[in-house]
Order: structure tokens, then sequence, then C-alpha cells
């Protein structure tokens, strides 16, 4: 399988860690959404990343359908998301909380990186700083709640992952202040240590349109 994208990507990243997580190997190639678009076009109409490839040459994307794809091959034991009921809930809702916050997050950066000086509208930017910043309010809240813990079904769950490479990846770009969100940097903190989440940690670069 080839994995398409940078890792400074919460979603690329997010991915990455899951599939060193779930034993399953992968050839990646480190595309920039700006500098090689049309690469990336070859594989996904929308130029997007992540991208992965599979080994038949069908290509997947959108992390979630990505995401959604690797724990039915890795089978239900090690599946990354409850079966089922409330713990399924509440781990699909956390993960849209953390992905919403980094969608907006993106949108902040793109403002500055695609968009000329002259046509940026500072409104825009700062409604989806606050909705950056509410989301991460809500999962400072429910990792606060499980005392240091996992956030669903007492395991490593999505829930954790993304909660964790979606906070660094906002740490590291929108200058959070470093007393903010202390649960939720806690968390970020104890599997950023982790090194399925180390190997897959870089700097963040800012994309040339
Ligand atoms: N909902 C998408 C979001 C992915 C996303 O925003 N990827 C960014 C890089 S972080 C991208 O491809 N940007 C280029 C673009 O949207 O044109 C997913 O979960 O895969």
């Amino acid at each position: 399988m080839l994995l398409i994208g940078m890792f400074d990507s919460p979603f690329v990243r997010r991915v990455a860690v899951s599939m060193r997580l779930l034993g399953l190997e992968f050839e990646h190639r480190n595309w920039s959404v700006g500098r090689d678009f049309e690469r990336i076009r070859e594989y996904n109409p929308l130029g997007r990343v992540p991208t992965l490839v599979l080994d038949d040459g069908e290509a997947l994307f959108e992390s979630s359908a990505i995401l959604d794809w690797l724990d039915e091959r890795a089978g239900a034991e090690k599946s990354l998301l409850p079966a089922r009921g409330a713990e399924r809930r509440k781990a699909l809702k956390l993960i849209a909380t953390a992905a919403g916050a980094a969608d907006k997050g993106v949108l902040q950066i793109y403002e500055n990186v695609f968009r000329p000086a002259e046509r940026r509208h500072p409104p825009w930017v700062e409604r989806c700083r606050t909705q950056t910043l509410a989301a991460l309010a809500q999962l400072d809240a429910a990792c606060a709640a499980t005392h240091g813990s996992f956030l669903v079904d007492d395991r490593l769950t999505q829930a954790d992952i993304t909660a964790a490479c979606v906070f660094t990846f906002i740490d590291d770009t929108l200058s959070l202040a470093p007393k903010n969100f202390p649960a939720l940097r806690a968390h970020a903190a104890h599997f950023e240590a982790q090194p399925a989440f180390a190997e897959f940690r870089v700097a963040f670069h800012q994309p040339a349109p």
C-alpha cells in the first residue's frame, strides 16, 4: 500500500499512526498539496491527502473512509473503533470534534497560503479560530473526565489517535497559549511519546501555493 501526503497533516498522520498500530505495512510518498498537486490528482480527483493506494491500484481518500477500510482489513479484534452502541457513538463524536477542529485550523492556514493579502477577510479567519478553540475545549473536557486514561472503551481507540494528532497540529501551527487545554495537552503528550506516534512526528511545512 502507498500512503500519499505529508505527516504534518493531522489527517495523513492519523492514518499512518493507525496503520502502524494495526501492523499494516505501507510505502510513503511525501507529496505536498501545493507543490505536488498534479501528482496527487493522478490518484485522487480532489488532489487532497491522505490518499491511500491499495495493492490492486484502487485509491481511497477521505481519512475516515481510509480508516474504516483499515479497521475492516485488520479485523474486529484489532479494530480501533468500538463495534456498536454508546461507546461507538461517543468515539465518533469525539473524532468528529477533533477532525472539525483540524478542518478549521487548515482553513486558517490556507487563508494565508492560497489567498493574496488584499483578499483576506479577517472576520472569516476569526470565525474559524473560534470554531477550532471551541472544539478543543470540548476535547479538553472529555480528556479531563477520563482522569488521564483512554477517551473511550478503556482502550486505545481512534478517538485517542485523532485527538492527539489534531492537538499537536494545532499547537504547532496556531499559537495556542501553553496553559490552555491542559487535559488535552497532557493526553496528546502521553501518546506523542509512544513509538507509533513519534515515528510520524515532523515539523509543520507551510505548503507553497
Ligand atoms: N476531510 C479530509 C480532510 C483532508 C485535508 O484537509 N487534507 C488537506 C491537507 S491537511 C488537503 O488535502 N489540502 C488540500 C486541499 O484541500 O486542496 C480527510 O479527512 O481526509
